[in-house]
C-alpha cells in the first residue's frame, strides 16, 4: 500500500535527519519536496498547499532550531499534520440505540459496494452483530444475485422483493429485520457510472425514508482526485457520514486517501484491500499515516517521548552523555521521565536492537522506582553528582533517611554505575538521537 509515497517520503526524512543543524531555508527545501510527492501522489493541490502551510508554521518555531536532531522534530511534525489530515482521531460506526441500525452504502458503479457490503457484514458478524443485507439495486440484473452470494460468504442474512422499487425494498427491509431479530440492516444500494440526477433522487428518497444513522460512500481509491470529486457532489446532495476507501491493495498512489477527508469534512472508517470478505480493515488515521512515512512503532516513541520530556534537557543530557558525566543527578530525571512515558517493558520494545543491550540486573520494572527514587532523594546534591565519595558512613545515613537498608543503597549503586559504563560506551559507538532513552 503506497509503496512509491512510502519511499519518497524515506529519502526526504533521510536528508532532513543528515542536516546537523537546520535552518528555515533547509526546511523550506524539505518542504517543497514533500509537496511534490504530495501531488505526485496526486493528492488534491489545496490540500497539499495547506499541509506544506500547517507543517512550515510549526516546523521554523524556535523550539524545532534549538533541538539537537532537528530533522526528527521535522519529521515528527509531518507525521502529526499528516494524522490530522487523515482524520486525527478513530470513529467508529455509528449505532442505533434501538436497533436495527441502518447502514446506507452508497457510491458510484464499481466502486466496490457490494463486495464492501459483504465485507462489513462480515466484520459485524464477528463482533457478535446480527447484519442483514438489503438488495436496494434493481438497475444491474445480476445485482441482487450478486448480493445473495456474498451474503452466503458472510453469513450474513439477506433480503430482496426482485420485482419492487429501491425505495420500496428498503423500506420493507426494516420491518423485516426486526422481525427476524437483526440488529443491523446494510442498504446496497445502485451505482451510476457518474454522478447524475436520477441516482441522487433515488438516494435521497431511500434516506428520507430510512433514516440511516450511517451513510457510507463508497470510493475506489485506484481513482485518485475522480473519487475525491465524486466524493464532493455526494456530500452536498446526501450528507453522507463516512468513507470506504476500496481497493487498496491495487496501485492506488494516496491521493484519495489523502484529500477525501479535507475535501468532505467526512472520515474515512474503513479499507479494503482485496476482494475478499476478510479483506477489510478499519481505519486508523494514526496507523496509517505511520504506514505512509514507512516509519512503524518509531513515531510512536517520539511521540511518547517528546510529550515526558523536555527537548532542551534531552539535549543537554546527550552532550553529558557523550562526555560520560552520568551523574545520579541526570540517572533520577532519566527515572521521572521514562515514568512518565508508561510502562517499561512495553517501551523498551519499541526500540529496535535494545534487548540485548540491558544487563540482566538493571532492575526494569516500574515498582522498583519506588525506593530508587527515596534513596536518590536522601542523598545531597554533592553525593548526585559526584557519586563515588559516598562512603560507608554516607551509605548508612542514606538508607536510614531512605527507609531502606544499605545493601539496596548499594544495589543502587551498582546499577547506576553499570548504566554509566553502558552509556559511555553507546556513547562512544556515536549513535545519537535526541532522546537519551533510545540510546540505552
Ligand atoms: N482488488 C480489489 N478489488 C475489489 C475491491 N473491492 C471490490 N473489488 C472488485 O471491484 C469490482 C466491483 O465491485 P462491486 O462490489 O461489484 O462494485 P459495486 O459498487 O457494487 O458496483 P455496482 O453494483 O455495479 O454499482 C468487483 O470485481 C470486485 O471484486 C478491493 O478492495 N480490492
Ligand atoms: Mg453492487
Amino acid at each position: 500500500m503506497f509503496q512509491e509515497l512510502t519511499s519518497r517520503f524515506e529519502n526526504i526524512f533521510r536528508k532532513l535527519k543528515g542536516h546537523g543543524k537546520l535552518t528555515p531555508e533547509n526546511i523550506a527545501e524539505s518542504m517543497r519536496e514533500v509537496r511534490r510527492v504530495l501531488l505526485e501522489a496526486d493528492v488534491n493541490f489545496k490540500v497539499a498547499k495547506d499541509f506544506i502551510v500547517a507543517v512550515e508554521k510549526k516546523a521554523v518555531g524556535a523550539e524545532v532550531l534549538k533541538s539537537i536532531t532537528p530533522g526528527q522534530q521535522v519529521i515528527k511534525i509531518i507525521h502529526d499534520e499528516l494524522v490530522l489530515l487523515l482524520g486525527g482521531s478513530d470513529t467508529p460506526l455509528r449505532e442505533a440505540n434501538l436497533p436495527p441500525t441502518v447502514i446506507m452504502v452508497v457510491g458510484l458503479q464499481g466502486s466496490g459496494k457490494t463486495t464492501f457490503c459483504g465485507k462489513l457484514a462480515g466484520y459485524l458478524k464477528s463482533r457478535r452483530r446480527r447484519p442483514m443485507l438489503v438488495a436496494a439495486d434493481l438497475q444491474r440484473p445480476a445485482a441482487v444475485e450478486q448480493l445473495r452470494v456474498v451474503s452466503q460468504a458472510a453469513g450474513a442474512d439477506f433480503f430482496s422483493i426482485p420485482t419492487s422499487t429501491p425505495l420500496e425494498v428498503c423500506r420493507r427491509a426494516i420491518g423485516e429485520a426486526r422481525q427476524r431479530s437483526m440488529d443491523t440492516v446494510v442498504l446496497d444500494t445502485a451505482g451510476r457510472l457518474h454522478v447524475n440526477e436520477e441516482l441522487m433522487q433515488e438516494l435521497e428518497e431511500i434516506k428520507q425514508t430510512t433514516k440511516p444513522h450511517e451513510i457510507l460512500f463508497v470510493a475506489d481509491a485506484m481513482t485518485g482526485q475522480d473519487a475525491v470529486n465524486t466524493a464532493q457532489a455526494f456530500v452536498q446532495r446526501l450528507d453522507f457520514s463516512g468513507v470506504v476507501l476500496t481497493k487498496m491493495d491495487g496501485d492506488a498512489r494516496g491521493g484519495a486517501a489523502l484529500s477525501i477527508k479535507a475535501v468532505t469534512g467526512k472520515p474515512i472508517k474503513f479499507i479494503g484491500a482485496g476482494e475478499k470478505v476478510e479483506a477489510l480493515e478499519k481505519f486508523h488515521p494514526e496507523r496509517m499515516a505511520s504506514r505512509i512515512l514507512g516509519m512503524g512503532d518509531i513515531v510512536t516513541l517520539v511521540e511518547k517521548a517528546s510529550q515526558a520530556v523536555d527537548l532542551q534537557k534531552a539535549a543537554e543530557f546527550e552532550k553529558k552523555l557523550r562526555r560520560a558525566d552520568f551523574t545520579l543527578e541526570d540517572f533520577y530525571e532519566q527515572l521521572q521521565s521514562v515514568k512518565k512515558m508508561g510502562p517499561l517493558g512495553q517501551l523498551i520494545k519499541m526500540i529496535p536492537g535494545l534487548g540485548g543491550r540491558i544487563p540482566q540486573d538493571i532492575e526494569m520494572d516500574d515498582g522498583a522506582f519506588v525506593g530508587v527514587e527515596a534513596i536518590i532523594l536522601s542523598m545531597t546534591p554533592e553525593e548526585r553528582r559526584r557519586p563515588n565519595i559516598i562512603n560507608g558512613s554516607r551509605r548508612l545515613r542514606i538508607a536510614k533517611g531512605s527507609g531502606t537498608s544499605v545493601q539496596e543503597v548499594n544495589r543502587l549503586l551498582k546499577q547506576y554505575e553499570m548504566m554509566r559504563k553502558m552509556l559511555k560506551q553507546v556513547g562512544r559507538q556515536g549513535r545519537r538521537s535526541a532522546l537519551p532513552f533510545m540510546n540505552f
